[in-house]
């Protein structure tokens, strides 16, 4: 049971974190690309949000093929984005309003440009020629095993200079890191101390689980659920290429060099089911990451039903020291507010903001971005190129941030490199600040709320009965007792409980009825 005189949580479990896609947030210097100056000169719209962190996606030198993920120089910021001093500037600035700054660690894959892969690939006896993964073609020349990348077709590429084939899970510009070699592990680890030493709070691991692959890289079985139109990832089950009791491991090390550097915070990118998710917590003797990202409220169907159930499941998963986490945006994911629909987004920003566990927001949800439509000629996302038409493209929840109303949002002197918000000229910062009903004006108040009341960031949590379409819980520390009901539905619902209001989805109210579409927080 927490209570008020229980030691202090640390930051990562009663913060909240706002991700930030560097190349969309503010472009500083007319490309019509973001940088890390632009995010400086942004700083008090997040500081003024209430969040407690910002994580940045890849900030490194990179060919962009895939938008950063592709990693050139794990040590470097990318000349689009600034230089060292830029960045030291930037976290300075964050700190300075009390933010902490996690980066983008991308372990599984570098950029084939790295100066890494171009001395692995330069001969088969070079010295980093096993810091990737390279085979000898199958007997009939073909690739060594039958993996998928997760971006479309096989997982392996041929390289006619030395006779072999090397492994990517990704592009085939992004080869995969060899982490059973001591010698890189100990490179990788030695960036992650870089950017300690530099005064970083933490990293979001990319795709953690999949850094080691099966001894001996054997066939990955058939998925029997997939049927044409799901990804072609998806074809298989990834049973040797991911989850490995090595990475594990790995994770565990991760986190000692971590805790050596007192209260930071590694945040796994990691997509299984509950039970193999719940691992990545290690035990308390030997932990691994502090929060195994949990994308459930993103993949899940948008009623109370499953909801409670996905909520449920997921409490009940996690070992006595794990603390949950939440998302319902990502770089990766369609927009919030796309997918469940405009009046859903304020319920869906109550339920993000007031369940157990460390919230994290996607830049662009607090206004209630929602679908944006690219027009073919601009689409831009690799995964899209490669299989177009089934709606998986990320370029929709990439557009740049609109400011306000003057030309390009306020986000850049030129056109941006994708299309911004086709209602950018209403829906924009500086009209919101100024709008009480506002998206952003509800995303403040929640954070406000969750700041102030100590039941709401690290509180105790249990489901409550409810009418159809409401889903209802209370959050409990010492003495206080708030109670969240949340109408998943368009209709009005009975109230669960009685109570003062402290906050409301919808203006006014306040008749003992959950009105459609409405979320509450009562005491
Ligand atoms: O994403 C990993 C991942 O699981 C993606 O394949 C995800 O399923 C897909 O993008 C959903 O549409 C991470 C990064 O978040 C993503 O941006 C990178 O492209 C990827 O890793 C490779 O680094």
């Amino acid at each position: 049971m927490s209570q008020p005189d229980d030691p202090p949580p640390p930051w990562w479990e009663r913060g909240t974190v706002y991700q930030i896609y560097p190349r969309s947030f503010q472009d500083s210097d007319g490309d019509g690309v973001g940088d890390l100056a632009g995010i400086e000169r942004r700083l008090d719209h997040v500081a003024a949000l209430g969040v407690d962190a910002i994580w940045l996606s890849p900030i490194f030198p990179s060919p962009m093929a895939d938008f950063g993920y592709d990693v050139a120089d794990y040590c470097g910021i990318e000349p689009m984005f600034g230089d060292l001093a830029a960045f030291d500037r930037l976290l300075a600035a964050a700190h300075a309003r009390g933010l902490r700054l996690l980066l983008d660690f991308v372990p599984n894959h570098s950029s084939d440009q790295h100066p890494w892969f171009q001395a692995s690939r330069s001969s088969r006896t070079d010295p980093k020629r096993d810091w990737y993964i390279w085979r000898d073609p199958a007997p009939d020349g073909g690739p060594p095993n039958n993996w998928i990348s997760d971006f479309g077709g096989s997982a392996w590429d041929y390289d006619a200079a030395t006779g072999q084939y090397y492994l990517h899970a990704f592009l085939k510009q992004q080869p995969d890191l060899n982490w059973r070699n001591p010698a890189l592990k100990a490179a990788m680890l030695d960036v992650m101390r870089f950017w300690f030493d530099r005064g970083v709070d933490g990293f979001r691991i990319d795709v953690l689980w999949h850094i080691v692959k099966a001894e001996g890289l054997p066939d990955n079985p058939a998925n029997p659920y997939w049927r044409p139109g799901i990804t072609e990832r998806d074809r298989l089950i990834q049973q040797h290429s991911t989850d490995q009791p090595e990475a594990h491991a790995i994770a565990a090390e991760m986190r000692a060099l971590a805790d050596s550097y007192g209260e930071r915070v590694l945040i796994g990118e990691i997509f299984l089911p509950n039970d193999r998710h719940a691992r990545w917590y290690g035990t308390p003797e030997r932990p691994q990451v502090h929060l195994p990202f949990n994308f459930q409220l993103i993949e899940n169907a948008w009623d109370a039903v499953s909801l409670r159930r996905v909520i449920a499941d997921y409490e009940a998963s996690l070992p006595p020291h794990g603390w949950p986490n939440w998302v319902i945006g990502s770089h990766d994911a369609p927009r919030i507010a796309a997918r469940v629909g405009a009046a859903q987004a304020r319920v869906a920003a109550m339920l993000l903001l007031t369940l157990r566990g460390t919230p994290t927001l996607y830049q662009g949800d607090e206004l209630g971005i929602a679908q944006v439509d690219i027009p073919p000629e601009r689409v831009r996302d690799p995964q899209e190129l490669r299989q177009p038409g089934i709606g998986i493209g990320r370029d929709r929840s990439r557009t740049p941030m609109p400011w306000d109303s003057s030309p390009h949002a306020g986000f850049s002197a030129v056109e941006p490199w994708l299309p911004l918000n086709p209602d950018w000229r209403t829906r924009n910062v500086a009209a919101q600040e100024t709008d009480p009903r506002s998206m952003l004006a509800l995303y403040r108040h929640l954070l406000a709320l969750r700041r102030a009341q100590p039941a709401l960031a690290i509180g105790d949590f249990a489901l409550l009965d409810a009418a159809p379409d409401v889903l209802a819980y209370e959050r409990r520390h010492g003495h206080t007792v708030l109670r969240v009901a949340l109408n998943l539905s368009a209709e009005p619902r009975p109230l669960p409980f009685e109570g003062e209001v402290l906050l409301s989805t919808l203006e006014g109210g306040g008749g003992g009825v959950l009105r459609g579409d409405e979320g509450v927080v009562m005491r």
